[in-house]
This record gives C-alpha cells, sequence and structure tokens, in this order.
C-alpha cells in the first residue's frame, strides 16, 4: 500500500488529467500572452495567438524556451506577476556568468513543496519521521525544497545544509533521522564516513534517502543502499521549474513520476525540435501549468530521457521519466554544481592564461574530481617551480570564485597540449554516471 500526500490527483485518470491540463494551459497562454512581453513577442514571431492553443494537443504550436532566453530576459523579463507578489528568489547553482533567477509567489512555493511532499510520502514518509535535509541551503533549491516538503507531511525536520558530516552523523544518531536527503555523492560520502567511525549498517535508523540533483547510476544506488542500510530513490528537477520535486520515485524504483497536475512533459529531437512519440529518447520539455510569477511555456531541460506511461504498482498514473542519460549541451554537474566549460575559460582568459586548456572530470570513492590543465606560453614558462605553483593556487582559486567548487589546477608547459584538427575536445568526462 502506498502512501500519498495528495492522492486523489496522484491517481487521477489520464484523460481527466489531460482535461485539467488543458484548461490550466489555455489560461496560462492568454495570461503570458497578454502580460509578459518577452512572450508575446515570440508568440507573434511564429505567428500564435491565445486562441489558437485549446487544448494541451496544441502545445506543439507554442515557441520552445531555452537557458538563453532566461538569461536574455535577466532578471525581470519573463516575470509574469508584479515584483510585489513575490516572495522568494532561488538561483542556479554556483553560476556567475550563466546564472539563472527564478522567482515564487506564495501560491508558488506552495505548489513547490506540495511537489516535495509527494516526493517524501511515497518513499513512506509520515508525519512519525525525522527527515534530515542535508542537501545545500541558499540560492540552491535543494534544501528550501525538501524542507518545505518534510513541514508539509508534518515530519521532524533536521535543516542541516551540506557539509560537516561528523556533525551530520551525530545528529543522525542522537536524534534518529530515518529519511535522509542529499545529493547521491554525498550520501555515498556519509556511507563512508559512517563505516570509518567504526559504524555498521545497523546502528543508525535510517530507512530511505532521497537523491538527486545529479546523474547517478543503479550501482551506486546499491552502494549507497548497502553502506547506509536503506532503500535509496531518486528525485529529479530543476530551477527554472521550482526545484526538486517536479519528479520523484515511488517505492517500484523504476523511474520518477512527473507531477504532471502541474508540468506537461514533452520529448523532443533536440536538433529538429520535432516532438518524438511516448517511448522515444530524446529531450525533455516542461510547461508549467500552476506557476504564478515565473511560468515557462516549453523549456528545453537539455536533459536526455524517456517516458513511459506503463501501470504503477504504486497506483500513480503521473507519466514516469528515466534518469536523465546525458544531455543535448556540453553542462557538466560536479559535485552537484552545474559548470559550464565556457565559464572556466573566461577565468583562464580574465587572468592572461591561454585558452589552450583542457578539464578532466573523473569520480573517485563516490567523489568526483576536477582537474585543469592550463598551458604556459613560453614567457610564462620561465617561472620557477615555486612561483607556477603559487599562480596554480591563484587561479583555482578564481576558478573557485566563479564556479563555487575548487579544481585542481595544473600549468603545463607550452605545447603539452594536443591540438585538435577539428573541433577541440577541451572535456574528458571519465565517470561512468549512466547505466
Ligand atoms: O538540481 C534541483 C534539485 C535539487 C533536484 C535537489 C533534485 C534534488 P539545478 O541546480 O537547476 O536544480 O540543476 C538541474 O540537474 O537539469 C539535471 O541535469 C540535473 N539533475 C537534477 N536532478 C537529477 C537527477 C537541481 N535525479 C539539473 N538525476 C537538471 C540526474 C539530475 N540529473
Amino acid at each position: 500500500m502506498s502512501n500519498y500526500y495528495q492522492a486523489e490527483v496522484e491517481t487521477l485518470p489520464t484523460e481527466e488529467l489531460k482535461k485539467i491540463q488543458s484548461e490550466k494551459l489555455v489560461k496560462l497562454v492568454k495570461h503570458v500572452y497578454d502580460n509578459v512581453e518577452y512572450y508575446r513577442k515570440k508568440m507573434d514571431e511564429k505567428g500564435i495567438k491565445p486562441e489558437d492553443v485549446k487544448s494541451v494537443n496544441d502545445l506543439h504550436k507554442l515557441p520552445f524556451l531555452t537557458k538563453a532566453d532566461l538569461r536574455d530576459a535577466y532578471p525581470y523579463g519573463l516575470l509574469a506577476k508584479p515584483l510585489t507578489d513575490c516572495v522568494r528568489i532561488q538561483s542556479t547553482s554556483g553560476t556567475t556568468g550563466k546564472r539563472v533567477v527564478v522567482f515564487y509567489t506564495q501560491h508558488d512555493i506552495e505548489i513547490w513543496e506540495q511537489c516535495c511532499a509527494r516526493a517524501i510520502m511515497a518513499v513512506g514518509g509520515t508525519k512519525e519521521d525525522v527527515v534530515q535535509v542535508c542537501y545545500g541551503y541558499g540560492l540552491f533549491t535543494g534544501g528550501a525544497g525538501l524542507h518545505g516538503g518534510s513541514h508539509k507531511v508534518g515530519s521532524l525536520t533536521l535543516p542541516m545544509s551540506s557539509g560537516n558530516t561528523e556533525r551530520q552523523i551525530q545528529f543522525m544518531m542522537d536524534l534518529g533521522s530515518t529519511i535522509i536527503c542529499c545529493t547521491p555523492s554525498y550520501a555515498a560520502y556519509i556511507g563512508e564516513t559512517l563505516k570509518e567511525m567504526g559504524y555498521t549498517p545497523d546502528d543508525n535508523k535510517l530507512k530511505a534517502g532521497i537523491f538527486g540533483a545529479e546523474p547517478w547510476t543503479e550501482e551506486m544506488r546499491r552502494d549507497i543502499e548497502n553502506s547506509l542500510g536503506i532503500k535509496a530513490y531518486d528525485i529529479y528537477g530543476l530551477t527554472e521549474m521550482c526545484g526538486p520535486g517536479v519528479s520523484f520515485e515511488c517505492t517500484e524504483q523504476t523511474g520518477m513520476h512527473i507531477n504532471e497536475d502541474f508540468f506537461i512533459p514533452e520529448i523532443i529531437d533536440p536538433d529538429t525540435g520535432e516532438v518524438l512519440p511516448e517511448g522515444s529518447k530524446g529531450e525533455l520539455v516542461f510547461t508549467t501549468l500552476d506557476k504564478e510569477a515565473f511560468p515557462l511555456l516549453r523549456y528545453r531541460t537539455r536533459d536526455i530521457c524517456v517516458l513511459s506511461r506503463k501501470k504503477c504498482s504504486c497506483g500513480r498514473t503521473f507519466i514516469k521519466m528515466t534518469k536523465p542519460m546525458g544531455r543535448s549541451d556540453d553542462m557538466l554537474i560536479i559535485r552537484g554544481v552545474n559548470v559550464f566549460p565556457s565559464q572556466i575559460e573566461t577565468v583562464l582568459l580574465e587572468q592572461g592564461y591561454s585558452p589552450n586548456y583542457r578539464i578532466e572530470v573523473d569520480r573517485a570513492n563516490n567523489n568526483d574530481t576536477l582537474d585543469v590543465y592550463v598551458e604556459l606560453t613560453s614567457e610564462q614558462f620561465s617561472d620557477t617551480v615555486k612561483d607556477v605553483s603559487i599562480k596554480e593556487k591563484q587561479l583555482a582559486e578564481a576558478v573557485k570564485t566563479m564556479l563555487g567548487i575548487k579544481p585542481n589546477m595544473h600549468l603545463v608547459p607550452p605545447k603539452s597540449i594536443a591540438r585538435s584538427e577539428g573541433k577541440a575536445v577541451r572535456v574528458v568526462d571519465k565517470r561512468k554516471l549512466h547505466d
């Protein structure tokens, strides 16, 4: 028997769900056309009027939105409510040049927290639980989202944020945490630390973990389940939609149910934009249905996955998505932080280094490593070893200021980075992130 936060809507027959989606979509399209110049211009360019959208079947007529649109409209260009009706902003992780800022009204926070409450109850969470939230709190959506969801369920919420692992473990043991929410890599690290401290998986009271914000494999799921003695569940989301909780796994552990009363998913061919039939692998696109301050029509997530409406034993009728299997852009997720290689390049050039560099990402002991190799010019190369190491440290700090994570920086001799005759291969990702 599954736990639902809102049983009625989570088990709605698909036809009824589509009816609700259509009603909400028609209203939304009219609202953004009338109130947001950015949308009006985009729709006019495509020759679409609000009357052309009568149901979800007309969704494909609308133009796509991309991260570039969000940056273009930064900060208020896509706002659909007066700023005085907004109560919160959140922002994508660790990015300076490519920051995306999203706004929430009280209602937007309410539906986001409902999404996260559904996710917690789907893994068996109740008001009896002690939920340790060790996603980062702050501009990143992880902490705030799961925190709000846990409150809604009525669980005792431990707002730990990330880091300070010994303290996490002390609270976990002393207060008997039963559900833990963090990135899968942090969960794996907590598991290792517990072992190092001499604990066995039976020593803690944890029963479930809700892990997301970065790619992880089935192998990693098994490792985490064994090291913590729990069931590990996936949760997906992106800042642009609300944050975590756009979709969540139930106890069947076979993909994540999308909260379809709030978000319409589509799968498209990333090259042509053509909508693909259910079961095809392609880029996930979302349209928000309930968001007031920052509604998004046909937003291209760049995440590659497959959708399936196969009946689920949990009784939920919401369509399921597979884990993201990759991205259709060059964004890397390193230790939970979204990183575009161009941001690293910007720092190198600003600091007077050459654009000949190589970024290597790997995973050691379930932890991401980031190494950046930068070629020195012949003038720069005359430095002594000591000078080079000082410069490496300075450059690593500059990258940290930009991204929020510190790389291992290597300044290497002139002409030592292989030149390419075609497209330069600047990023080598050695991690096995997908099964
Ligand atoms: O990562 C929101 C979140 C917080 C989700 C906590 C789950 C838990 P962003 O920082 O905007 O938001 O990053 C969004 O992260 O487009 C995916 O590429 C990736 N991502 C998120 N969840 C998963 C997951 C948050 N479960 C981007 N598996 C998305 C794989 C994920 N990738």
